[in-house]
């Protein structure tokens, strides 16, 4: 008896493993519920097929998610919070590939010359050329946890990367008594851009836990001194309870020197206990932000089932994790209280439900679609697309679909105007958004 039940149990955990080996992007969605394989990750991977709704048969603007919500009873806030019109102007356009063979690529950066290097989770750092070559893994990466979702995520150059070379990494940084955290790594790209030199690790999320989930994480420059990084909660209860306490930094974005050292201007520097690396808290996992032209900070996070949604974290405040969201757990059922709203909690500027499992964006400056200029891009996973968001007065107003096929993982404006995206596959490729087509 007991050797059946050993055996019962090395089949369900060998069903687990692969659920989460085969998801391991979507886990940001599904992993909350391990062991409840298919009601987050299969049914979402079927999004993209949309049926007419009768709502649009009744005039009604049209919109490009018609499906039921997963939780109809948690109203949005305010008009236009989630579902907005399609809009009336687009652009046609198609998909070329540019590069293929990168393991489970994660982020892709631009170099002044029009190289990209572009990062594969497993901890892997490489130069893509314009015509598709792919590189020799740059030497030099600092070790990381790639379990699950772990590994070697964001890249970017700095500002001032023509004249000094310098990039920065955020990864998951292994420990030896099995914890992680998110951590974000300075170096220089050596002259031939074979290896990095100088590599020095400057910022490391406190606390660090016993997970492989939910690490964020994006670099975004604020100006030529700042630059900001998102992460996440660490994924489970309880320690997700930490996104609503501003003395450690899960569930945050810090804002940070480029050294490292804390901006004196930064919103909780001198209180008694809030951690002074802090810009903003109450964030589940932010896997996708960039700056608007304005210089406004904008992230996406993934949400529960049902809860995707998108922020213009300001200073100091509280974007409610878990206490407030809309959706619902992954398993099922509300999210604690089940409450949207709360004192001293920000609302969403907008959500998702259902979900698009959204990872990588960027605002469209290019030269090559006028009618997209401004507008902001986001990938997504299990739905296998790219959102186009209209944003205006700080709010959406239309948000069209451009369906890709693959799980995408991050979005870059190139230098030739069309829209950079990897795709989150064992063998990932380098795509490009290009005009044209129907
Ligand atoms: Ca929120």
């Amino acid at each position: 008896m007991k050797n059946i039940l050993i055996a019962i149990s090395i089949i369900l955990l060998a069903a687990c493993n692969t659920e989460t080996a085969s998801s391991a992007g979507d886990n940001e969605a599904v992993g909350d519920a391990a062991g409840t394989a298919g009601t987050g990750e299969n049914a979402g991977e079927s999004a993209t097929g949309r049926e007419t709704s009768s709502e649009e048969a009744a005039g009604a603007p049209r919109t490009e998610e018609t499906r039921e919500r997963e939780a109809p009873h948690l109203e949005p806030a305010f008009a236009g919070q989630t579902r907005a019109p399609i809009p009336d102007d687009s652009a046609n356009w198609s998909v070329e590939t540019v590069a293929g063979g990168l393991e489970h690529p994660w982020a892709i950066e631009f170099l002044p010359d029009g190289a990209m290097l572009v990062t594969e989770r497993p901890g892997r750092l490489r130069l893509v050329g314009a015509d598709g070559s792919v590189s020799e893994p740059i030497e030099g990466v600092p070790a990381v946890d790639n379990r699950n979702q772990g590994g070697l995520l964001d890249v970017a150059i700095a500002p001032d990367f023509e004249s000094t070379r310098t990039l920065f990494l955020s990864f998951s940084e292994p420990h030896d008594d099995g914890t992680n955290n998110t951590a974000l790594a300075r170096a220089r790209l050596s002259e031939d851009r074979s290896a990095l030199e100088g590599v020095e690790v400057i910022f490391s999320q406190e606390p660090a836990v016993e997970s492989t989930g939910h690490f964020g994480s994006r670099i975004v420059f604020e100006d030529e001194n700042t630059l900001w990084l998102t992460m996440g909660d660490r994924q489970g209860h309880p320690v997700r309870r930490n996104a609503q306490d501003p003395t450690n930094h899960i569930g945050t974005v810090v804002r940070l020197n480029f050294d490292g050292s804390v901006p004196q201007d930064n919103p909780f520097v001198g209180h008694q206990e809030n951690r002074p690396e802090i810009w903003s808290y109450g964030h589940r996992n932010i896997q996708a932000a960039a700056r608007d032209a304005e210089g406004n900070l904008w992230t996406v996070e993934h949400g529960p089932r049902g809860g995707d949604e998108l922020n213009r974290p300001e200073p100091g405040k509280n974007y409610g994790w878990p206490t407030i969201s809309y959706g619902i757990e992954y398993r099922g059922g509300d999210v604690y209280e089940g409450r949207t709203e709360a004192e001293g909690m920000e609302q969403p500027v907008y959500f998702w439900d259902p979900v698009i499992a959204p990872s990588g964006m960027d605002f469209y400056d290019g030269d090559a679609f006028e009618a997209w200029q401004g507008d902001l891009f986001i990938g997504g996973l299990r739905s296998q697309l790219v959102s186009r968001l209209v944003i205006e007065g700080g709010r959406v107003v239309g948000e069209e679909w451009l369906e890709i096929g693959s799980r995408v993982r991050d979005v870059k404006t190139g230098p030739d105007g069309a829209i950079y995206l990897v795709t989150d596959q064992p063998e990932g490729r380098v795509l490009r958004i290009v005009p044209g087509g129907d």
